[in-house]
């Protein structure tokens, strides 16, 4: 991303001048790199240098400042060229000492993530692994680059994953990270797979490893993709310790993001249910959208997500971000099924995005989890000070009234048995009246996906 920001004219800089504040300082820690057009001769180098610092190494948000008495100047049309981005690669030696890891190893794991792949890639990566009955989990938040039903695929690894796979972590005598590396999340705050006796080789076009926590065995400096496209030539004997291991791995995925029973109780709205009956109609392509708190652990143990990328969120777990990429998502991606899981609290930081859904005509399915309370929080607080529950309780709006409102199909849940009806509804919304669709579903508190 590169964000371009209006600054004060040159002339009133340092003076405390109206909307003055210092581009560098604000933005330094949250950003890849920040600069100012001070020259305005060198307005496309600088465009050109912005989108080179955002695409090369790993890539991330450069900001470019733009002072106002520079951006009216008039200046020769001349364009500068685009400058290259690295991929890196395998070398021979890299190689060679791939295939003698994973040759040595019986319980190899793959695990993908970052930013930066291509559905070529994932496909790629998927049917290498898929011949050697090989298993890859995926990184916190990036499901979908090998896709949920391969059966090489081993599920999430992020917070919230299931106990099996955080003993999976420890247990692998060979783990690959292809695109990201092992950070705090999956390693819960720098505990898990420590022992620096450990096989890990790390995959990443950035030779800083910035991030990474545990021990590294190997480093390979390469984009996810051009590695995956040498992986392919290494052929090795499949294993039968490979195939128990990856179909061990594979039955406790299943077993995991198995679908909860589609029929209804008598009782109040569940989100079991709900996904029960959302996730039949999806189709292949379809793709979530998160912020954060304890309603987007449903989308993390049952949506099928089949495709890179098919799961957006912001991995930082900030707040407010499910409307709004979900109205991007759907605006980039007309034809494909755009589903946000969004909590109450959440919704209510960034949910007058709706009007930009109307005006532009975004046709996400929003669902709003409503347990009347930041439940994330709430859980924090009985865990560390039991009963004392202080500043997490909600009063909400009728979030269905407010889609209306905004000009799209909205409608509100709380008995179990009027789920499938709502969501025949809402997608009938979304394809028929090409409007977006709001399901507000009212749960009971303390539900919990696991
Ligand atoms: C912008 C921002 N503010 C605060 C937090 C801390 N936080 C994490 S989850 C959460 C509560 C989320 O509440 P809700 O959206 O209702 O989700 P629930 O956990 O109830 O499903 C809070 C306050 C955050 N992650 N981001
Ligand atoms: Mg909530």
């Amino acid at each position: 991303m590169v964000l371009f920001v209006g600054l004060i004219p040159f002339a009133h800089r340092d003076r405390e001048a109206f909307q003055e504040f210092d581009v560098k300082a604000w933005f330094d820690t949250g950003a890849k790199r920040v600069m100012v057009l001070d020259h305005a001769e060198r307005a496309s180098e600088i465009v050109a240098e912005a989108l080179f610092a955002a695409m090369s190494g790993r890539p991330g948000p450069v900001v470019v400042g733009l002072p106002e008495d520079v951006i009216r100047q008039q200046i020769p049309a001349e364009l500068h060229p685009p400058i290259p981005v690295a991929t890196g690669g395998m070398t021979i030696v890299d190689s060679a000492a791939l295939a003698d890891a994973l040759a040595a190893s019986s319980k190899p794991l793959f695990v993908t993530g970052g930013n930066d792949w291509t559905q070529g890639g994932a496909d790629q990566l998927t049917s290498w692994l898929e011949k050697h009955q090989i298993p890859a989990a995926a990184e916190w938040r990036t499901e979908g680059t090998v896709p949920f039903s391969s059966p090489s695929y081993a599920g999430p690894i992020g917070y919230g994953r299931p106990r099996p796979t955080y003993d999976l972590l420890e247990e692998t005598d060979l783990l690959i990270f292809v695109g990201t590396v092992p950070g705090d999340v999956i390693t819960d705050g720098f505990l898990c797979r420590q022992d620096w006796n450990k096989k890990n080789f790390l995959v990443t076009i950035d030779p800083s490893l910035r991030g990474r926590s545990g021990p590294v065995s190997y480093q390979i400096v390469a984009k996810p993709d051009v590695f995956v496209r040498d992986l392919a030539k290494i052929e090795l004997p499949v294993k039968d310790e490979w195939k128990t291991w990856t179909a061990r791995m594979r039955a406790e995925q299943e077993s995991f993001s198995a679908l909860p029973p589609a029929v209804q109780s008598a009782g109040p709205a569940r989100m079991d249910t709900l996904m029960a009956n959302l996730v039949p109609t999806l189709p292949d392509d379809a793709m979530v959208t998160l912020g954060a708190g304890e309603h987007t652990n449903w989308a993390h143990r049952y949506f099928p997500t089949q495709r890179y990328a098919s799961m957006i969120s912001a991995r930082n777990g900030s707040m407010g971000y499910s409307v709004p990429s979900a109205i991007a998502a759907s605006l980039e991606y007309p034809g494909r099924r755009i589903v946000t899981i969004a909590g109450d609290g959440e919704f209510l930081m960034n949910g007058q995005e709706l009007a930009t859904a109307a005006q532009y005509g975004a046709t996400p399915l929003v669902i709003v989890m409503d347990n009347q309370e930041y439940g994330t929080i709430r859980t924090h607080q009985e865990r560390h000070y039991p009963g004392k529950v202080s500043g997490t309780q909600l009063k909400n709006p009728d979030f269905a009234l407010m889609a209306q409102a905004f000009g799209g199909y909205g409608i509100k849940v709380e008995r179990d048995a009027d789920i499938p009806a709502a969501i025949e509804a809402a997608l009938k919304a979304i394809d028929e009246d090409h409007v977006f669709a709001l399901i507000h579903l009212v749960v009971e508190q303390r539900v919990k996906a696991y």
